[in-house]
């Protein structure tokens, strides 16, 4: 009997140690920053860019977000499944309303057994490109690499807009029956929110901008071990990230842990995060962080000056205050983000044979025609027939109408899509754009089970990866005897 008592005092007290309900305030409003040199007024959180959340395994979570602005926001923490409390998803409209200028709101929810590498942003149209964003990162005193590093650092990779998101939205983008819309330009990119800007390109920009802003520098100690945690918070764009002299041991990838990869170049699209492990062995010098913004707008010049090359430091504690003279190694181990398996994760072996449900996401990104499209997608189920909806902003949120009556016949601008619960659903995604485009699922991270050009053999994979957030091919190389008249689809089935 004294045994089993003893027992259970025993997981008791553990569980007590580990959970913790974890109370944050974000006052929401607008300060004015020079992240790149440039001055302006940004979204930002207790006036801070990228303010950090950070918990632990377990935590219950309790953030009061003050609206001092004078928009209506909402905000979303990406990767975290909400399970239990999908209200408190924060997509505007989808799970919630927007909160209203002036007003708060209580988010609460459970982390569970989720840990690793998050972020949260403003998920109230295209809002946290202006400041609203910001690390959430859940430490896992069970993490299996604990051993192999000794400090922990969190590094932020996005882009930057010297104008508002309101005005790039309308003003440059999603203007009606615009045929000639194309993405807004960032004006410069940004690692752990410092960048650089050439003030001398626009006259509009000269007033409040300071050339040669410092960059931001990465301290290390000769010897040690670093975690670095990459989060890509960009608008728009994907980073070919590196560290002249250094290889990266890739440990995580959204909130999974991976089979440790050593690699030189880590892609990562915009929502994706990733961990690698440094070790400080080089000679103490100044090493360049590369940054290498993907040029994902193809135009032939860029009269705002936008630098693709994005750098910060990594400095060896001791070397003087010098700019790093390195130059970027040859990319000999690029990662691949299809075939990082998941550590101890599951094979194709392991999957079931057969699917419950099987969807197919077929999306098409035109010239908009509403005032907030999206995209038009093509949603084609084993069961239903072939939807087709172009997404429009519903006036309650959808959430709400399907919990007070989940029989109600969603218009194809919802275009919703039904699973059942604690089932296997096989889902593909199919662009026809000539994009690369990351893809993310809320409250879910999925199996990558083939990824590649339709029509060509797949990638074949050891242990699945597993994450939240993954970019499918480009419809590019049209092979026009094939059926496909005008490129070759990329896909990723998951
Ligand atoms: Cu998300």
């Amino acid at each position: 009997m004294h045994f089993i008592t003893a027992l259970v005092v025993i997981v008791a007290i553990a569980l007590h140690v580990c959970a913790e309900t974890r109370v944050f305030t974000l006052n929401v409003a607008y300060t004015t920053v020079s992240p790149d040199g440039f001055a302006q007024p940004m979204m930002l959180a207790n006036g801070e860019i990228d303010y950090p959340i950070v918990v632990n395994a377990g935590d219950t979570v309790e953030i009061t977000v003050n609206n001092h602005l004078n928009v209506s926001t909402s905000l979303h923490w990406h990767g975290l499944f909400q399970n239990g409390t999908p209200w408190m998803d924060g997509a505007s409209m989808a799970t919630q309303c927007p909160i209203k200028p002036g007003g708060t709101f209580l988010y609460k929810f459970n982390v569970g057994k989720q840990t690793g590498t998050y972020w949260w942003h403003a998920h109230h149209q295209s809002q946290y490109i202006n400041g609203l964003r910001g690390p959430f990162i859940i430490n896992d005193p069970k993490d299996p690499y604990l051993s192999q590093y000794d400090y922990d650092v969190t590094m932020t990779l996005t882009d930057f807009f010297h104008n508002g998101s309101a005005y790039l939205l309308s003003k440059v983008f999603y203007i009606p029956n615009n045929t000639n819309a194309f993405e807004p330009l960032p004006d410069s990119g940004l690692i752990g929110g410092v960048g650089q800007y050439n003030c001398s390109v626009s006259q509009a920009h000269n007033k409040n901008c300071v050339n040669n802003n410092p960059l931001k520098k990465y301290t290390v100690k000769p010897g040690k071990r670093y975690r670095f945690r990459i989060i890509n918070t960009a608008a728009q764009a994907r980073y070919l990230f590196s560290i002249d002299g250094h290889n990266l041991t890739v440990i995580e990838s959204d909130g999974v842990y991976t089979n440790p990869t050593v690699v030189n170049q880590i892609s990562i699209h915009t929502a994706q995060r990733y961990s690698f492990i440094l070790t400080a062995n080089e000679t103490c010098s100044n090493y360049w962080i590369r940054a290498e913004m993907v040029d994902t707008w193809g135009l032939a010049s860029y009269p705002n000056g936008l630098n693709f090359d994005v750098r910060a430091i990594l400095s060896y504690a001791g070397t003087p205050n010098e700019d790093p003279t390195t130059s970027a190694a040859t990319v000999t181990t690029a990662l691949n983000p299809y075939t990082l398996g998941e550590l101890n994760g599951l094979t194709t072996d392991d999957l079931p044979d057969n699917y419950n449900d099987t969807l197919y996401f077929q999306f098409q990104y035109g010239p908009p025609t509403y005032e907030y499209p999206i995209a038009t997608i093509d949603i084609e189920g084993d069961i239903e027939s072939v939807n087709n909806g172009t997404y429009i902003v519903p006036s309650v949120p959808t959430l709400k109408t399907f919990l007070q009556d989940p029989n109600f016949n969603f218009s194809a601008t919802i275009n919703p899509y039904y699973v059942n619960n604690e089932e296997w659903a096989l889902t593909s995604v199919n662009p026809i754009d000539s994009m690369e485009h990351p893809f993310h699922l809320h409250g879910h991270s999925f199996y990558v089970l083939e990824a590649g050009k339709l029509l060509h053999a797949p990638l074949t994979t050891a242990t699945l990866a597993r994450r939240d957030t993954i970019q499918v091919p480009a419809c590019t190389g049209g092979k026009g005897s094939t059926g496909e008249t005008g490129c070759t689809q990329g896909f990723v089935d998951m």
